[in-house]
Protein backbone atom coordinates (compact mmCIF):
# COMPACT_ATOMS: atom_id res chain seq x y z
CA UNK A 1 0.00 0.00 0.00
CA UNK A 2 1.18 3.47 -0.85
CA UNK A 3 2.74 5.99 1.86
CA UNK A 4 -0.22 8.52 2.43
CA UNK A 5 -0.56 11.76 4.98
CA UNK A 6 -3.64 12.69 6.15
CA UNK A 7 -5.00 15.44 8.20
CA UNK A 8 -5.87 14.75 11.78
CA UNK A 9 -7.73 16.83 14.56
CA UNK A 10 -7.55 16.65 18.39
CA UNK A 11 -10.71 18.63 19.09
CA UNK A 12 -11.39 20.97 22.00
CA UNK A 13 -13.26 18.59 24.21
CA UNK A 14 -9.58 16.37 24.53
CA UNK A 15 -7.34 19.37 24.59
CA UNK A 16 -9.13 20.35 27.31
CA UNK A 17 -8.49 16.99 29.52
CA UNK A 18 -5.13 17.11 28.25
CA UNK A 19 -5.22 13.78 26.48
CA UNK A 20 -2.98 15.15 23.60
CA UNK A 21 0.13 13.15 24.37
CA UNK A 22 -2.50 9.49 25.00
CA UNK A 23 -3.62 9.96 21.43
CA UNK A 24 -0.85 10.77 20.04
CA UNK A 25 0.37 7.52 21.07
CA UNK A 26 -1.96 5.68 19.90
CA UNK A 27 -1.17 7.38 16.16
CA UNK A 28 2.44 6.42 16.89
CA UNK A 29 1.49 2.54 18.24
CA UNK A 30 -0.61 2.34 14.85
CA UNK A 31 3.10 3.15 12.71
CA UNK A 32 1.77 6.92 12.00
CA UNK A 33 3.93 9.49 12.06
CA UNK A 34 3.68 13.17 13.31
CA UNK A 35 5.19 14.71 10.44
CA UNK A 36 3.41 18.34 11.67
CA UNK A 37 2.09 19.67 14.30
CA UNK A 38 0.33 22.61 15.77
CA UNK A 39 -2.06 23.86 18.28
CA UNK A 40 -4.18 26.53 17.37
CA UNK A 41 -7.48 28.62 18.05
CA UNK A 42 -9.79 27.94 15.18
CA UNK A 43 -12.41 31.15 14.63
CA UNK A 44 -16.09 30.21 14.13
CA UNK A 45 -15.46 31.30 10.42
CA UNK A 46 -12.49 29.28 9.83
CA UNK A 47 -14.33 25.65 11.91
CA UNK A 48 -17.49 26.82 9.42
CA UNK A 49 -15.11 26.88 6.56
CA UNK A 50 -12.98 23.33 7.35
CA UNK A 51 -16.63 21.93 8.19
CA UNK A 52 -18.50 23.54 5.06
CA UNK A 53 -19.48 19.94 3.74
CA UNK A 54 -21.65 19.53 6.27
CA UNK A 55 -23.57 23.41 6.43
CA UNK A 56 -26.66 21.92 5.39
CA UNK A 57 -26.70 19.19 7.90
CA UNK A 58 -28.74 19.93 11.68
CA UNK A 59 -25.43 19.58 13.85
CA UNK A 60 -23.83 22.26 11.59
CA UNK A 61 -23.50 25.29 13.99
CA UNK A 62 -23.03 23.38 17.45
CA UNK A 63 -20.50 21.76 15.38
CA UNK A 64 -18.71 24.47 14.89
CA UNK A 65 -18.96 26.83 17.76
CA UNK A 66 -17.22 23.65 19.69
CA UNK A 67 -14.09 23.49 17.38
CA UNK A 68 -14.20 27.19 18.01
CA UNK A 69 -14.62 26.64 21.62
CA UNK A 70 -11.29 26.03 22.71
CA UNK A 71 -7.60 25.05 21.21
CA UNK A 72 -7.38 22.61 18.85
CA UNK A 73 -4.13 20.57 17.64
CA UNK A 74 -3.92 20.25 14.38
CA UNK A 75 -1.67 17.53 12.41
CA UNK A 76 -0.75 15.20 9.22
CA UNK A 77 0.15 11.60 10.01
CA UNK A 78 2.15 10.12 7.55
CA UNK A 79 2.06 6.26 6.51
CA UNK A 80 1.62 3.17 5.03
CA UNK A 81 -2.71 4.03 4.18
CA UNK A 82 -2.38 6.45 6.45
CA UNK A 83 -6.15 7.90 5.62
CA UNK A 84 -7.96 4.50 6.28
CA UNK A 85 -5.46 3.56 9.34
CA UNK A 86 -6.50 6.94 10.89
CA UNK A 87 -10.07 6.14 10.79
CA UNK A 88 -9.58 2.57 12.63
CA UNK A 89 -7.47 4.04 15.07
CA UNK A 90 -10.37 6.73 15.53
CA UNK A 91 -13.43 4.48 15.83
CA UNK A 92 -16.83 5.41 14.67
CA UNK A 93 -18.11 9.06 14.34
CA UNK A 94 -20.76 7.98 17.39
CA UNK A 95 -18.55 6.74 20.73
CA UNK A 96 -21.17 4.51 21.17
CA UNK A 97 -20.59 2.66 18.16
CA UNK A 98 -16.40 2.57 18.54
CA UNK A 99 -14.62 -0.68 18.70
CA UNK A 100 -12.87 -1.14 21.92
CA UNK A 101 -9.23 -0.14 21.84
CA UNK A 102 -10.24 2.96 19.48
CA UNK A 103 -9.63 6.61 20.01
CA UNK A 104 -13.19 7.46 20.35
CA UNK A 105 -14.36 4.37 22.25
CA UNK A 106 -11.66 5.28 24.73
CA UNK A 107 -12.08 9.11 24.84
CA UNK A 108 -14.84 10.64 23.34
CA UNK A 109 -17.48 12.63 25.32
CA UNK A 110 -21.00 11.96 22.80
CA UNK A 111 -20.89 11.70 19.11
CA UNK A 112 -20.48 15.32 18.91
CA UNK A 113 -17.64 15.42 21.28
CA UNK A 114 -16.00 13.01 19.77
CA UNK A 115 -12.16 13.64 20.38
CA UNK A 116 -10.67 13.63 17.12
CA UNK A 117 -11.02 14.57 13.20
CA UNK A 118 -9.57 12.37 10.26
CA UNK A 119 -9.96 12.75 6.46
CA UNK A 120 -11.96 10.41 4.85
CA UNK A 121 -10.26 10.26 1.34
CA UNK A 122 -7.53 11.42 -0.88
CA UNK A 123 -9.07 14.03 -2.03
CA UNK A 124 -10.27 15.43 1.33
CA UNK A 125 -6.73 14.84 3.06
CA UNK A 126 -5.08 17.03 0.52
CA UNK A 127 -7.33 19.99 1.06
CA UNK A 128 -7.44 19.32 4.56
CA UNK A 129 -3.33 19.53 5.06
CA UNK A 130 -3.27 22.51 2.46
CA UNK A 131 -6.12 24.42 5.19
CA UNK A 132 -3.67 24.18 7.91
CA UNK A 133 -0.25 23.83 6.72
CA UNK A 134 2.23 24.73 4.02
CA UNK A 135 4.70 22.46 2.52
CA UNK A 136 7.73 24.06 4.35
CA UNK A 137 6.09 22.69 7.77
CA UNK A 138 5.95 19.12 6.82
CA UNK A 139 8.83 17.22 7.94
CA UNK A 140 8.81 13.83 6.62
O1 LIG B 1 -15.71 11.91 9.78
P1 LIG B 1 -16.35 11.85 11.14
O2 LIG B 1 -15.81 12.87 12.10
O3 LIG B 1 -16.32 10.46 11.74
O4 LIG B 1 -17.91 12.16 10.95
P2 LIG B 1 -18.67 13.14 9.91
O5 LIG B 1 -19.88 12.40 9.43
O6 LIG B 1 -17.74 13.67 8.89
O7 LIG B 1 -19.17 14.32 10.85
C1 LIG B 1 -18.29 15.34 11.28
C2 LIG B 1 -18.53 15.59 12.75
O8 LIG B 1 -19.84 16.12 12.94
C3 LIG B 1 -18.48 14.35 13.65
O9 LIG B 1 -17.17 13.99 14.02
C4 LIG B 1 -19.32 14.78 14.81
C5 LIG B 1 -20.36 15.69 14.21
N1 LIG B 1 -21.64 15.00 13.99
C6 LIG B 1 -22.67 15.21 14.89
O10 LIG B 1 -22.51 15.98 15.85
N2 LIG B 1 -23.88 14.57 14.71
C7 LIG B 1 -24.06 13.74 13.66
N3 LIG B 1 -25.24 13.13 13.51
C8 LIG B 1 -23.02 13.51 12.75
C9 LIG B 1 -21.82 14.15 12.94
MG1 LIG C 1 -15.79 13.31 8.29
Amino acid sequence: MAIERTLSIIKPDATRRNLTGKINAKFEEAGLRIVAQKRIRLSLEQAGKFYEVHKDRPFYGELCEFMASEPVVVQVLEGEGAIAKNREVMGATNPANAADGTIRKEFALSMGENSVHGSDAPETAAVEIAYFFSGLELVG
